[in-house]
């Protein structure tokens, strides 16, 4: 029996302590949902997996904080989480759970394993104890005094201000986090997982397997960083009552750390896949297959469960001789995306949930900006005008014009039948040069986990395709020369089945749309990829009904939601260059105040991605003000230089800061903006008239 290649997918299984929002859409899940499509329209036997990860103190903290069950919790987020990435159009073929019995027992045959095997060792060790809470504190909930650089709130594992790894102990004057009490130190004892001894074994494993299928450099730097550190045992238990417990004595009181179960949740949730398929063995067709590649899609945060605890927990496991599972051969991680200069917050109230915003704009729109602006290699933005920029000046202009221009032809001047196509020219074969490559290139920058470059050479196309609309003139050729015109519409008709299949993994609800209006057999998500670039349309094939694929979204809505976001002011609609207020008298002209002044001191206002604080000579005076300039300067850049200030311009008060004048600046409508400098040095102070 010859199998196509078997592809195991998995996404990081995101907490159920809270609402996913776009950066973790960004992080982890999209690209991963982006890859299995793709890989599917290939061929190749995908199974697609994630689930929630509802075990870790911080949800019994929220339990505890809202007085209900850890369960209650988790059973609110998984459905949440597992209905947002339904919406965003996430192809999972299965979406899991940590608290199923099923993954319980995964777990436990795992821990048990390995101690009947002896790998794991029993250690005595001394914790910080919460009296009130009557709990042993995990690391990071014990809070101190930095003793390194003096930071009063640093956290047990690490301080946030200085960056040194911590251990509990050496924060001065401990606190608990939990209840803000002191805590005392108690001796407790847990099984350690020799991750030290598997170090050389690690190393070569992330070498191979990046010469094989070349890592991201942002991964293989981490790995670095923990190799030279040197691989430290870790314990695998934690003296909590929420998680998977633990049938040995002493350990009655004891849970599984939640990264050990966590990582295991991936082969709980192919066995719970495998149940659902009335086939409960076939998870060990992808998992114990040596064939089979897997690739695990996570966010930066969590690369070392990924490339060093997970694949040793896996050795670990095939070192016993019984079942042999597959390592990842990638670990693609994503740095992180902002929102509007930011990071995400949920204690601030930074940054929008899948939910919240699928309620007011469909997923593929969404989907399309985030795959341009993956943080494949630094943090990225999201921020709510590009987000209108992408959706109205790329997908409806150029995808979306191209199918509907090509389709509402077809309807209006064939009757909604494909015309015949005739012997081809020059500018046919341009286009269809363009169109037989981009399978083949777009598809290797998506087997590289390139999906931004992956995206452009699709996108690409769908340029190629309104040029060759264009030059192809066919609203001319239907009087001058019919049989042109009609080759030139059935070439572009396959050229927009060619742009279903393509942006399919990119905007999947959209290309099936299409695929209705093309009244094509099948789905499109259900073709071949590689075959994409051919011209299969028959002619006089009827097409179907011809809808607007993508709305544009209008100014008022962005915004909307630009003033929503609180403390930051909306900036004014871009008003087209011609247009200005008329004519004003000299006079009125003299009643504005301008002079010269000087940066003396710029700094960004901490709560604000917009505005600058500047002090700014004019003459012997220093004055404040506040600039909504911080997307276009960095401050450093701004002190020293003269610029021209609006000196009788009324005081305001701007997030809580004076501001006392204005400095004038050209902005062209299309987000670009410069102060006005005077051209040669000249005096602070200097009359501007
Ligand atoms: N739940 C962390 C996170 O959501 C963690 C991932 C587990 S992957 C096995 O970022
Ligand atoms: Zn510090």
């Amino acid at each position: 029996m010859t199998t196509s290649q078997r592809i195991l997918i998995t996404a990081a299984l995101p907490y159920a302590n809270g609402p996913i929002h776009l950066g973790h859409l960004a992080g982890a899940y999209l690209p991963a949902d982006i890859y299995a499509r793709y890989q599917r329209l290939k061929g190749r036997d995908v199974l697609f997996l994630c689930g929630s990860d509802e075990h870790g103190v911080a949800i019994t903290i929220t339990a505890e904080k809202e007085k209900i069950t850890p369960q209650a919790v988790v059973d609110r987020y998984h459905e949440m989480n597992a209905a947002a990435f339904a919406r965003f159009g996430m192809s999972f073929d299965n979406y899991s759970r940590t608290s199923l019995p099923l993954h319980h027992d995964t777990t436990r045959d795992f821990l048990l394993a390995f101690r009947k095997r002896g790998i794991l060792k029993e250690k005595k060790e001394k914790q910080f104890f919460d009296e009130k809470a009557g709990m042993f504190l995990p690391d990071r909930y014990v809070r101190g005094t930095c003793p390194v650089c003096g930071n009063p709130d640093a956290r047990g594992d690490q301080c946030e201000t200085c960056g040194t790894y911590l251990d509990p102990m050496q924060l001065k004057e401990p606190r608990s986090a939990i209840s803000g009490d002191p805590p005392v130190v108690r001796e407790t004892t847990h099984l350690y997982f020799p991750l030290g001894e598997f170090q050389d074994r690690i190393e070569r494993y992330v070498k191979e397997r990046d010469a094989r299928d070349g890592w991201k450099e942002n991964v293989l730097q981490y790995c670095r960083g923990w190799f030279k550190e040197g691989l430290q045992d870790r314990a695998v238990t934690r003296d909590l009552s929420w998680g998977v417990h633990i049938p040995l004595p002493g350990y009655e009181n004891k849970v599984v750390y939640v990264w050990f179960d966590a990582v295991l949740g991936y082969i709980s949730s192919a066995k719970e896949w495998a149940l659902r398929e009335g086939r409960p063995d076939a998870w060990k067709e992808y998992w114990l297959d040596p064939a089979t590649k897997y690739v695990a899609f996570i966010g930066k945060d969590n690369v070392v469960f990924h490339t060093i605890v997970f694949p040793a927990m896996l050795m670990a496991w095939n070192d016993g001789g019984k079942e042999q599972f597959v390592l990842p051969e990638n670990v693609p991680a994503n740095e992180f995306l902002n929102f509007e200069g930011q990071k995400f917050s949920k204690s601030r109230g930074w940054g929008i949930d899948v939910q919240d915003f699928l309620d007011k704009f469909p997923a593929d729109p969404l989907r399309y900006y985030l795959a341009g602006a993956l943080p494949e290699y630094r943090d990225s933005d999201f921020t709510w005008r590009d987000f209108q920029a992408k959706n109205n000046n790329e997908l409806a202009d150029i995808f979306g014009n191209f199918v509907n221009r090509t389709l509402a032809f077809a309807h209006r001047m064939f009757n909604g039948i494909v015309p015949e196509r005739g012997p081809l020219n020059d500018t046919d074969n341009e286009a269809l040069a363009v169109l037989a490559r981009t399978p083949q290139k777009a598809g290797e920058l998506f087997e590289q986990y390139r999906f931004r470059d992956g995206l452009t050479e699709v996108m690409n196309l769908a340029r190629a395709a309104n040029k060759y609309f264009n030059d192809s003139e066919p609203w001319k050729t239907a009087r001058t020369d019919p049989a042109r015109c009609a080759t030139a519409i059935n070439i572009s008709v396959q050229l927009t089945r060619s742009l279903a299949i393509l942006m399919s993994p990119i905007v999947p609800s959209s290309a099936e749309k299409l695929w209705q209006m093309l009244r094509l057999p099948g789905k499109a998500a259900t073709q071949s990829w590689d075959d994409a670039g051919a011209l299969p349309i028959p002619d006089a094939h009827v097409l179907g009904t011809t809808e607007i694929l993508f709305a544009k979204i209008e100014d008022e809505t962005i915004a909307g939601e630009i003033s929503a976001l609180g403390n930051v002011p909306a900036a004014p609609p871009a008003a087209p260059v011609a247009a200005g207020p008329g004519p004003v008298m000299i006079d009125d002209f003299k009643k504005i105040d301008l002079r010269v002044g000087k940066i003396l001191k710029a700094e960004r206002l901490p709560k604000s991605e917009k505005l600058l604080k500047l002090q700014v000579a004019v003459g012997p005076e220093t004055r404040q003000i506040i600039a909504g300039i911080a997307k276009h300067y960095a401050p450093e850049d701004l002190v020293g230089k003269n610029v021209v200030v609006v000196y009788n311009l009324r005081p305001a008060k701007l997030m809580g800061e004076d501001s006392q004048g204005m400095l004038l600046a050209a902005s062209d409508g299309s987000g670009k903006l410069a102060i006005v400098v005077p051209a040669e040095d000249i005096a602070s102070g200097a009359i501007v008239r």
